[in-house]
């Protein structure tokens, strides 16, 4: 049973990614979502797991996408009770280890979409890490959850 769910996840995976030219080889990303804007909303967010695979620490510095004219990595944070979104400057990724950015956690924040969006497409990604290397993803599109 486990190892056919890593199977398909294996070859979910590969058609998420297909074209991913990854430098950034000790780095592997799964689960990568952006979220479909609410209707007339021009911001949304994005999810991933990164997985490092070497034995350094790594952090993720910047993301650009194509379809978005700005992207920011967000984390969420109390203050006075209250949940805030915050600005970061880097996400980190332990050595040997990963790290999942999740509602209500750290998350990628795209501003001003670029193109109509639509669920089932998806949104190219473009990910800087603090030694230089880089990745790109595609991200599939999802429909926010309804409240
Ligand atoms: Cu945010």
């Amino acid at each position: 049973m486990k190892a056919l769910s890593l199977l398909l996840l294996g070859s979910a995976l590969f058609f998420l990614q297909p074209a991913a030219a990854v430098p950034a080889a000790t780095i592997e990303a799964d689960e990568v979502i952006v979220r479909v804007p609410m209707p007339g909303r021009t911001v949304t967010a994005g999810y991933l797991t990164l997985h490092n695979h070497s034995e350094q620490a790594r952090q993720l510095i910047a993301v650009q996408s194509d379809a978005f004219a700005r992207v920011e990595l967000h984390t969420h944070t109390h203050v006075d009770g209250m949940m805030r979104m915050v600005q970061v400057d880097a996400i980190d990724i332990p050595a040997a280890g990963k790290v999942s950015l999740q509602p209500g956690g750290l998350h990628l924040m795209l501003f001003e979409p670029q193109q109509a969006l639509e669920e089932h497409q998806s949104v190219p990604l473009h990910l800087q890490f603090d030694d230089g290397s880089h990745m790109q993803l595609d991200a599939r599109l999802v429909m926010p959850p309804r409240r």
